[in-house]
């Protein structure tokens, strides 16, 4: 063994360490070799399940490729960070219609900043030991297989829904990665497949958006339906997405696995009071200022208010009649973009529904109450 080599055995372990000092909850290595994915995703592609998405296109195989990304990258290192709030288990509001269900990725800070900034530091630290190195940060901000990447770097397997699942930690992490230019000793890729015959996360996903296991046509999926897309929600989805009014955790909540999620250390991440377990009316009653002011820092802000409003009109839509609803609607009609204008018309158009079938209901019950016997 050339002592070079045995540096960078010892250099593996002192990033793995390191990273796990900035807060990562597992750092692994890997090579640069993505080819066994290229055909799929280009399959990906082709059937355009990006939608809108230009980026995912736009990029091509560049996503597969590291080095073409940044040329010189021999290793990725890879990192997860746990994101779970300690108080959010359960998806109680999930179930209450009246209140906003917000995806929990997005209760507290902006991951993308905080992962990048720390592995920023990893580089610097490792740049210390190593003249000359080159490296790159990426957290969602670049054409990278990240999940791919994590995957070979022995970080978990992907799941039928796609996402990242690691047997001691379940789904509830994000991902981030480190491009560097020296020949690090990789780790062994994961090679467990825990999904099994399992299909909960398919049969539960409320718009049938995990089309063949392992395969997310993005534009059926709820998390493209309210933060990617620009446009309006088609109409077949809006009654599937209920009170989902920024993304979705429907096959991350029914996995298995996630019984061992594991809770961040990170207070960022923990729900910001002004989006916990809100009611939609609330939410709804933000004009521009507020919105900005309270999605500082909040990947929620960057679907915009516009966008906000339609996902909580459809929210509205999908809740239980309520007279106050109405009203809210009709007021924020008479100011509304073309856009929100048409949510709100269809959101309307469901609690009038609601309120004549509650209206029927009531009628049949006076009429059935008339007609029993009177010690009935
Ligand atoms: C685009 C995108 C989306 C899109 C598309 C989702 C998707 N599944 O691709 C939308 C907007 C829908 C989305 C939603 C979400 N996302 Co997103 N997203 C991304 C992004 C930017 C790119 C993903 C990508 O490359 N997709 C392209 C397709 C081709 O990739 P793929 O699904 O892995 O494709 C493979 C399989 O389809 C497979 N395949 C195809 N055919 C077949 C057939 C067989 C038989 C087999 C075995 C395999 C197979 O091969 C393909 C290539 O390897 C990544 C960040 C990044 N740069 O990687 C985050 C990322 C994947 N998202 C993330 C998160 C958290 C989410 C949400 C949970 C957010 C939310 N709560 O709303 C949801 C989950 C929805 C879901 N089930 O996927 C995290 C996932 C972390 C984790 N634990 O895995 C990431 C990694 C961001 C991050 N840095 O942390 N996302
Ligand atoms: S995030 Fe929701 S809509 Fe998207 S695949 Fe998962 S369950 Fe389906």
């Amino acid at each position: 063994m050339t002592s070079q080599t045995s540096d960078y055995k010892q250099l593996a372990l002192d990033i793995k360490r390191w990273g796990e000092e900035l807060g990562f909850s597992e750092v692994g290595i890997t090579d640069i070799d993505l080819t066994k994915h290229e055909a799929q995703l280009q399959r990906w592609l082709d059937l355009g399940y990006h939608g809108d998405m230009e980026y995912m296109a736009a990029h091509g195989m560049k996503r597969a490729r590291p080095a073409e990304l940044v040329p010189g990258t021999q290793r990725v290192i890879s990192v997860k960070m746990n994101y779970l709030p300690p108080d959010a288990r359960f998806a109680k509001n999930l179930k209450e219609n009246n209140k906003a269900y917000i995806s929990r990725y997005a209760l507290g800070r902006d991951y993308h900043k905080l992962m990048r900034n720390r592995l920023k530091k990893l580089g610097q630290k490792i740049e210390l030991h190593v003249d000359q190195l080159g490296f790159r940060p990426f957290v969602d901000s670049a054409p990278v297989l990240e999940r791919q990447l994590a995957e070979k770097a022995g970080l978990g397997w992907q799941g039928k829904h796609s996402l990242l699942i690691n047997k001691e930690a379940g789904s509830w992490f994000f991902l981030g990665e480190l491009f560097v230019d020296i020949p690090l000793p990789i780790d062994k890729p994961n090679e467990f497949e825990g999904c099994g015959k399992c299909v909960a996360c398919i049969t539960l996903c409320p718009t049938g958006a995990i089309v063949e296991p392992y395969v997310v046509d993005a534009r059926k999926c709820i998390s493209y339906l309210t933060i990617e897309l620009q446009g309006p929600i088609p109409e077949q989805y809006r009654s599937l997405l209920g009170n989902r009014v920024y993304g979705c955790d429907d096959c991350q909540l029914v996995c298995p696995w996630n019984r061992y999620g594991q809770i961040t250390d990170e207070a960022d991440f923990h729900p910001r009071k002004q989006l916990k377990d809100k009611e939609l009316l609330e939410l709804f009653a933000w004009d521009e200022a507020t919105f900005l002011n309270n999605t500082e820092g909040s990947p929620i802000r960057r679907i915009g208010h516009q966008r906000w409003q339609r996902n909580l009109a459809v929210g509205l839509g999908n809740a239980n009649f309520d007279q106050r609803i109405i009203d809210a609607l009709n007021d924020a009609r008479q100011h509304a973009t073309e856009l929100v204008q048409e949510h709100i018309d269809w959101a309307l158009a469901q609690q009038l529904k609601k309120q004549k079938q509650l209206r029927k209901t009531a009628r049949l019950i006076r009429i059935v109450e008339k007609g029993l016997p009177r010690d009935a």
